[in-house]
């Protein structure tokens, strides 16, 4: 059952949770959960799919559960979307209806509310391991996001390995703040958690105080996060009491991995993965925790360096590759795009990561980087240059544009628009935020007179990016 901890007879058998979830201000046990989740899933039992606005809510956790009780796939949208944004993910992904919170502009959707207090016991056969849990929407370099297939088994699979790297059980309480449309939230944060049948607490935002307040043993963030909690030593020294902090979604700087040690006590364990393959490395509970280095490959996971002719790459910790990944948790494919789906993933079943790495002789990787600069990631968030430009184009302040990550000690990356034209830069901010989502608007616009291009008249963005 991949909701483990809800079934229904270890429930009723005396195994109630009376803080099984902890989320904006409501806490729901371990019943609640599963009499709420299942009268949902007795509205949309065989709906087709179905978008969930995904805040972080006790209406958005009861609709995902109750999706997956029943069998219906899940289309998380991002909680800050925009216009054009939420249009594109409902048309490609052929939502049925709005599950839970609604969004001003349903775009001719109809509405299916949560109902905190309804109760079903109805009892749903578990549906394949091969169904479809969640079509979750992601960044290319270029084009709008596309909707990655994520299997049941390929949950199971990945909560599994990450409970044997961590030695992750039913007696952690979780700590996250993390967006609930995102791998890193959704499917480890929540999913995890009642998948293993340990406590869930969502902190809201994930400020450095509200983690310190939670009490938890398991604390999950990404490098924005930890580098805020380094930066406020009293939250940082609250954490001492905790079990694991764990840190991905992009690089730990290494200086924030020595401030947690020197002010947590705790060497966080980093893990590294993507929403295409979800996680597959990790450094472990009782193994060497190397700041810079994202770890070992997960049970079931294989990788592999490969060179621009293809060829394979030494493990030497010092030859840069390509680095792909096989392994039970990797995704369907992407929802209607058999083109993207085969530039990236192998009849082999070998997925491209478009991540570059090592690999040393005892098979710790560490990420160098990306193949290409036009995919973005500011706060953990996985952005595409071409989507913003594509945006910003389409306004008529813009003539030309360019969109890089610039190097951010908070953020890792942060967007920045070089934009030829007569737009004001907070006007063409704002823009991105009403159209795409908030957290993919520029944190900077510059008016330039003109781009750099090379002879080709390719703009060279790694000049801008520096
Ligand atoms: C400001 N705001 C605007 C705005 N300017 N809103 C609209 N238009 C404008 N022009 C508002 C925002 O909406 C928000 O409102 C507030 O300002 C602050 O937003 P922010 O500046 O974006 O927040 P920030 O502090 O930068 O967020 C940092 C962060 C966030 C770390 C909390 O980036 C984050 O949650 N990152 C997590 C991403 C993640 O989970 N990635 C995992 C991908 S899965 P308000 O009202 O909200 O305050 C993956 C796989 C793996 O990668 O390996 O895990
Ligand atoms: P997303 O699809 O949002 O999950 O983003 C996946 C990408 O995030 C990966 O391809 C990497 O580029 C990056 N990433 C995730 N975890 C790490 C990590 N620990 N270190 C470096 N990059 C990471």
């Amino acid at each position: 059952m991949l909701l483990a901890s809800l079934n229904p007879s270890i429930v009723a058998g005396g195994h109630d949770v009376a803080d099984a979830v902890r989320i904006d201000g409501a806490t729901l046990s371990r019943s609640d959960l599963v009499g709420a989740a299942t009268a949902v899933a007795e509205r949309i039992a065989g709906a087709g799919r179905v978008a969930v606005l995904a805040t972080p809510t006790a209406a958005t956790v009861l609709a995902i559960t109750g999706c997956l009780i029943a069998g219906v796939p899940v289309v998380p949208v991002p909680a800050d979307v925009g216009a054009a944004e939420r249009r594109h993910i409902l048309t490609d992904s052929g939502a049925r209806a709005w599950l839970g919170e609604v969004p001003a502009e349903p775009e001719g959707l109809p509405h299916v509310p949560v109902r905190l207090h309804a109760r079903s016991w109805h009892r749903y056969a578990e549906p394949s391991p091969d169904a479809t849990a969640l079509v979750m929407y992601t960044s290319g370099t270029t084009g709008p996001p596309k909707g990655v297939l994520i299997s049941r088994r390929a949950i199971a699979a990945d909560v599994d390995a990450l409970a044997a790297a961590w030695a992750w059980t039913p007696d952690d309480t979780l700590v996250h703040g993390l967006p609930l449309f995102h791998v890193h939230g959704l499917i480890l944060g929540l999913l995890g958690s009642l998948r293993i049948g340990n406590r869930f607490v969502h902190t809201g935002k994930p400020t450095p105080a509200a983690y310190a307040e939670a009490a938890g043993s398991l604390y999950f963030g990404v490098p924005t996060v930890w580098s805020r909690v380094a930066g406020d030593v009293d939250a940082a020294l609250a954490l001492s009491s905790a079990r694991l902090l764990v840190s991905g979604s992009a690089a730990l700087p290494v200086p924030v991995f020595d401030e947690l040690v020197r002010l947590t006590g705790h060497a966080p364990v980093e893990r590294y993965g993507s929403t295409e393959s979800l996680i597959t490395l990790s450094t472990l509970v009782d193994g060497e925790r190397r700041p810079g280095w994202v770890g070992l490959p997960l049970d079931g996971v294989r990788t592999r360096l490969t060179d621009d002719d293809g060829a394979a790459v030494p493990h030497d910790g010092e030859t840069i590759g390509r680095l792909e990944v096989q392994g039970p948790m990797l995704f369907d494919g992407y929802l209607n795009r058999p083109d993207a789906t085969a530039e990236v993933l192998g009849a082999d079943g070998w997925y491209r990561t478009g991540d570059v790495a090592v690999i040393d002789g005892d098979g710790m990787h560490r990420i160098v980087g990306r193949e290409s600069v036009d995919l973005i990631k500011s706060g953990g968030y996985r952005i595409g240059a071409g989507e913003i430009e594509t945006v910003l184009l389409g306004h008529p302040g813009v003539d030309e544009v360019a969109v890089v990550g610039v190097p951010d000690t908070d953020l890792g990356q942060r967007i920045v628009a070089f934009v030829v034209g007569s737009g004001s830069p907070q006007e063409l901010i704002d823009h991105v935020a009403q159209q795409l989502s908030a957290h993919k608007r520029p944190r900077e616009v510059r008016i330039v007179d003109a781009l750099p291009r090379n002879a080709m008249g390719k703009v060279m963005k790694r000049e801008l990016a520096t």
